[in-house]
């Protein structure tokens, strides 16, 4: 399996740059962004707590996140492989996964981490907030998701440093040209 951790702060590319690793390799998606989304849109009881946390852009509890992966990996185990869009957020998760994974035998292949500074996180969140509308990609949370990612997620890169597995790309440029560095480092590892 190709189970690869797509790593960055908050409008980095993360799941911009995913969706053409799906396409290209043929992996699960698993973006913990995205599942809560979708149980918002269904308005589950979940949905809705999750909600307040997200409209905050603080993070939802390792618990839940957690819970959501485990399920996702146990409903998909015949996969090629999966790929961690926006998870793990925490050192609490990064272990987790861990241990989810040597369960099944599995280890995280490469962690990728879409390097981009603050100024242009801002610019892309708040245009994207612009065109779609999006409740956290407002200037307030915006902020506040910046620092909950230099606070509580970026320690997740030395974790991975620490195990071989952090690989750093230049998340500036065009899409394309950021994907074929990002499938450089997937073909060093296939
Ligand atoms: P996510 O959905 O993961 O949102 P995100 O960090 O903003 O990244 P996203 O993948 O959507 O954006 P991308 O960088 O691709 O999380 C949202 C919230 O959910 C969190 O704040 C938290 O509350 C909760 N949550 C999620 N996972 C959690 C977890 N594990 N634990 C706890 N809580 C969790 O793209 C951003 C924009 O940039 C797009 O508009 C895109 O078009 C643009 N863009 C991309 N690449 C570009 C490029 N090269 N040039 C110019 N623009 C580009």
């Amino acid at each position: 399996m190709l189970n690869l951790v797509l790593f960055g702060p908050p409008g980095s590319g993360k799941g911009t740059q995913s969706e053409k690793i799906i396409e290209k390799y043929g992996l699960v998606h698993l973006s913990t962004g995205d599942i809560l989304r979708g149980e918002l849109a269904n308005k589950t009881e979940l949905g809705l707590k999750a909600k307040e946390i997200m409209d905050k852009g603080e993070l939802v509890s390792d618990e839940i996140v957690i819970g959501m992966i485990r399920n996702k990996i146990k409903a998909n185990k015949d996969a090629n492989g999966f790929i961690f869009d926006g998870f793990p957020r925490t050192v609490a998760q990064a272990e987790a996964l861990d241990n989810l994974l040597d369960e099944y035998n599995e280890e995280i292949t490469l962690m990728i981490s879409l390097e981009v500074e603050r100024e242009e996180l801002v610019k892309r969140l708040l245009k994207r907030g612009e065109e779609t509308g999006r409740a956290d990609d407002n200037l307030e949370t915006i902020e506040n998701r910046i620092s909950v990612y230099e606070k509580q997620t970026s320690p997740v890169k030395e974790y991975y440093k620490s195990q071989g597995k952090a690989h750093l790309v230049d998340g500036i440029g065009s899409i394309d040209e950021i994907f074929d560095k990002v499938a450089d480092q997937i073909e060093m590892v296939k």
